[in-house]
């Protein structure tokens, strides 16, 4: 899906450490490493994790593709070590462990319904979950941000920005603050569940509490907005150059995610097209927008699977974790018999961390939409050629400057 900034993942949640690859970056970009520990960070914060997060302090060490803080347009990779693997040594390890009983080797015959585990064992052709869980587990999104750290240090030398905030969590609706601020991130992170309603928040606080004392999980919806992108990126032409699409599939495959809006998203299903779509006006100001604005933005910042040059605005709806402390029937693998599913250790709410998740994914799909349009085996030509376009837009309705 992605075809000019794309990226590989590897590892499991138990293993050594993730590993990401990142092909396509153009040389000349100037990344410290800090830009990729930052986010790593921001992930592991949010009300409702559990106890892994106090052993984990992902940073992210650059492996290959930078040189003197710069990148070399080679492939990036990035190494993320996992501190718990010390205690998994034995289950996780590589080699065969003769004569390790199930305990010692935590092998789980108890699929847990929601997870991969079950579908993962019938497909996969084995018999211990953990063969399965291990990769499916959402340990996999630190990958996912260093990659999308990469995206976002390149849009910024664009002037792309990306931020999020959870607008709803376990049933409590978040109310959106007019106007909203304009540093989405620096609102956000008043809040430890990283919801800019402080009400909302404190109540989302106490569910989270309740649920974990129930040995209960809880899910919600959190927002991405992209402020920056100009108009024009992105296509109408074909399916898959759709970036509405490609937006979505990307959000999509976030561990534990089940749907996206763009915009207005499905209140736009309930309402008339004229309350609905974003009328024009001549804006003489917006020079590089062919001077055209909206008078406001319900279509999310795309129209024809194509950037509007508004922002851009998704929501994504996670469910509750499948990990239950007071865990669901389920059917022991070995046995057949009825059984509860697996006690895993995991999150009550992973919600506010799916959000930085999001951002990153979101971070990609524009980078590699910036990419597909301006080219350049350098920042310098990628550079010339998103002004050349701009330019040509405001010429073409204004007139050489
Ligand atoms: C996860 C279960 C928990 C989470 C984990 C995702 O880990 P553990 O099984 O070690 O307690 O903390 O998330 C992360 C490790 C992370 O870095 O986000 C799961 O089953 O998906």
């Amino acid at each position: 899906m992605l075809t000019h900034f794309r990226f590989t993942t590897a590892g499991e949640s138990h293993g050594k450490g993730m590993l990401v690859i990142v092909e396509g970056v153009p040389a000349g970009l100037p990344l410290e490493p800090v830009a990729i520990a930052r986010e790593l960070a921001r992930r592991q914060g949010g009300y409702g994790r559990g106890g892994r997060m106090a052993i984990e302090e992902d940073a992210g060490e650059i492996l290959s593709g930078v040189r003197l803080g710069e990148t070399l347009g080679s492939p990036l990779a990035v190494w993320i070590v996992n501190r718990d693997w010390d205690h998994w040594r034995t289950p996780m390890s590589v080699k065969p462990v003769p004569d390790a009983d199930d305990e010692t080797l935590r092998r789980v015959y108890l699929p847990r319904p929601g997870h991969a585990d079950l579908v993962g064992l019938l497909k996969y052709d084995r018999e211990d979950a953990r063969d399965v869980l291990e990769r499916s587990s959402a340990r996999e999104t630190a990958a996912r941000v260093a990659a999308g750290a990469v995206a976002r240090r390149l849009l910024a030398e664009f002037g792309v920005r990306v931020g999020s905030h959870v607008v709803s969590l376990g049933g409590i609706e978040s109310r959106r603050p007019d106007p909203m601020p304009e540093d989405v991130n620096i609102a956000a992170a008043e809040s430890p569940v990283r919801c800019l309603d402080p009400e909302a928040s404190t109540a989302m606080v106490e569910a989270i509490d309740r649920a974990g004392s129930e040995g209960d999980t809880l899910g919600g919806v959190f927002e991405v907005v992209a402020t920056g992108m100009p108009v024009g990126f992105g296509s109408h032409v074909s399916w898959d150059r759709r970036l509405d699409g490609r937006l979505a599939g990307a959000l999509m495959s976030i561990q534990a995610q089940k749907g996206v809006e763009i915009g207005m998203g499905f209140e736009a299903a309930r309402r008339l097209g004229s309350e609905v779509h974003d009328e024009i006006d001549r804006d003489p100001a917006r020079r590089r927008g062919g001077g055209f604005a909206r008078r406001r933005n319900n279509a999310g910042g795309l129209e024809g699977g194509t950037t509007t040059g508004e922002p851009v605005v998704v929501r994504v709806a996670m469910k509750p974790l499948s990990s239950l402390m007071r865990p669901l029937d389920s059917v022991d693998v070995h046995t057949g018999e009825k059984a509860r599913a697996v006690r895993e250790r995991s999150d009550v709410c992973a919600v506010p961390a799916a959000g930085i998740v999001g951002e990153a994914m979101v971070a990609i799909v524009l980078a590699d939409a910036l990419l597909e349009k301006c080219g350049g085996d350098s920042l310098a030509e990628t550079r010339d050629h998103f002004e050349a376009y701009l330019d040509r837009i405001a010429d073409r309705h204004f007139g050489p400057a």
